[in-house]
């Protein structure tokens, strides 16, 4: 089983630049029984507006209705496994974070061979027609004629059985892959990180006119909050990218695409550090010291300055190079931006 010829449509849609992938809109995916009800009713309703001219001749008549029949049912049939496999992104030409992230929150080599089965499927389905069209038409006994529908009918029946896992995984493949966020991977990108509640979503909410959910317990959301910013021809991604770096196989989804926009797609990050004490300083630095293991130019921006204690701030000062004013931060991170 080839995977690799079904995903030109998908390619060539991934060049228009700049990508911002689309996993939500994957149509679910069923059980062989309901693609094989529709593409048998479809047929009976396509036999039954064939128009015969006055003739006859009643194997004729009866070979036009069959004929009709294999040829309905495999149309519809191709067209769902070839939608299936078009809507699926092209995994070969897909950016870094999302093929990490496919592979973090899926079995990768399943997901692949799944793919591969539909495509299998498809052209089974096809090759299968050619045949039994071919016995149809130099068939010339009545009862021949049913029989070779049936045979054809029941050799579908049966491909599409053998697919059953595969379209059950793809399925359950869509459910996760619905969650992932829309992110441009081709966008200067910054990803605004720091200890939970520390006010991570508020400022992205500041920043950009995204009104992400506020306050919301940090680990409930499915997917990643995202907001652009935009001042001239200078575009830029802003990411909330909540978590504390634990043990990657220990991170739920969420922090899992944290970790990985942070890695893939972040040019910047901004370290938001809250010292109204939500989080001890300590641990808030233990994890600012982390995240330069990621190699990434940063901006450290204190939150909260409306509650944050003005001694402490003025010490704060001595250590870091902070902002606390969200225009400054703005036109720094404009600043960052290459002529
Ligand atoms: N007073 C004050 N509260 C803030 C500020 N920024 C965030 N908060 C509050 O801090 C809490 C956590 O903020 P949130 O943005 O959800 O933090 P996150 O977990 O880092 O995304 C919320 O109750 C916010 O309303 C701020 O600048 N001033
Ligand atoms: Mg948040």
């Amino acid at each position: 089983m080839e995977f690799c010829s079904i995903i030109t449509t998908n390619y060539i849609n991934s060049l228009s630049f700049p990508i911002a992938m689309n996993f939500q809109d994957l149509k679910k995916i069923e059980k062989p029984d309901f693609y094989l009800d529709v593409a048998f009713r479809k047929a009976n309703e396509a036999a039954s507006k064939v128009k015969l001219k006055q003739t006859k001749d009643k194997e004729r008549k009866i070979k036009e209705i069959e004929l009709q029949k294999i040829d309905t049912a495999k149309q519809v049939l191709v067209n769902y496994l070839e939608g299936i496999l078009k809507a699926y992104p092209s995994f070969r030409h897909l950016d870094e974070f999302y093929l990490e992230l496919v592979k973090c929150t899926l079995d990768y080599p399943k997901l692949k061979k799944s793919l591969g089965a539909v495509n299998w499927c498809s052209k089974k389905t096809t090759l299968f027609f050619r045949k039994y069209n071919r016995l149809l038409r130099k068939s010339t006994k009545i009862k021949e004629i049913h029989d070779i529908k049936k045979a054809y009918y029941g050799r579908v029946s049966s491909l599409f059985k053998q697919i059953e896992d595969n379209l059950s995984y793809l399925e359950e493949a869509r459910r996760v892959m619905r969650n992932y966020p829309t992110l441009k991977t081709s966008m200067f990108t910054v990803c605004i990180t720091g200890f939970p509640n520390v006010g991570k979503t508020t400022l992205l909410s500041k920043l950009t006119s995204s009104q992400p959910e506020i306050d919301s317990y940090p680990f409930t959301t499915k997917t990643l909050n995202v907001g652009y910013l935009k001042e001239g021809y200078k575009k830029i991604q802003l990411v909330d990218t909540p978590g504390t770096l634990n043990r990657f196989n220990k991170m739920n989804n969420i922090e899992k695409q944290a970790y990985l926009a942070i890695e893939h797609l972040a040019d910047a990050i901004i370290y938001v550090f809250d010292l109204t004490e939500a989080y001890p300083i300590a641990d808030q630095t233990r994890l600012f010291e982390k995240l330069k293991d990621f190699n990434k130019n940063t901006i450290v921006f204190v939150s909260k300055k409306d509650i944050t204690d003005k001694k402490m701030l003025d010490k704060f000062k001595q250590s870091y190079k902070m902002l606390t004013d969200i225009e400054e931060l703005k036109q720094q991170l404009f600043g960052l931006i290459q002529e």
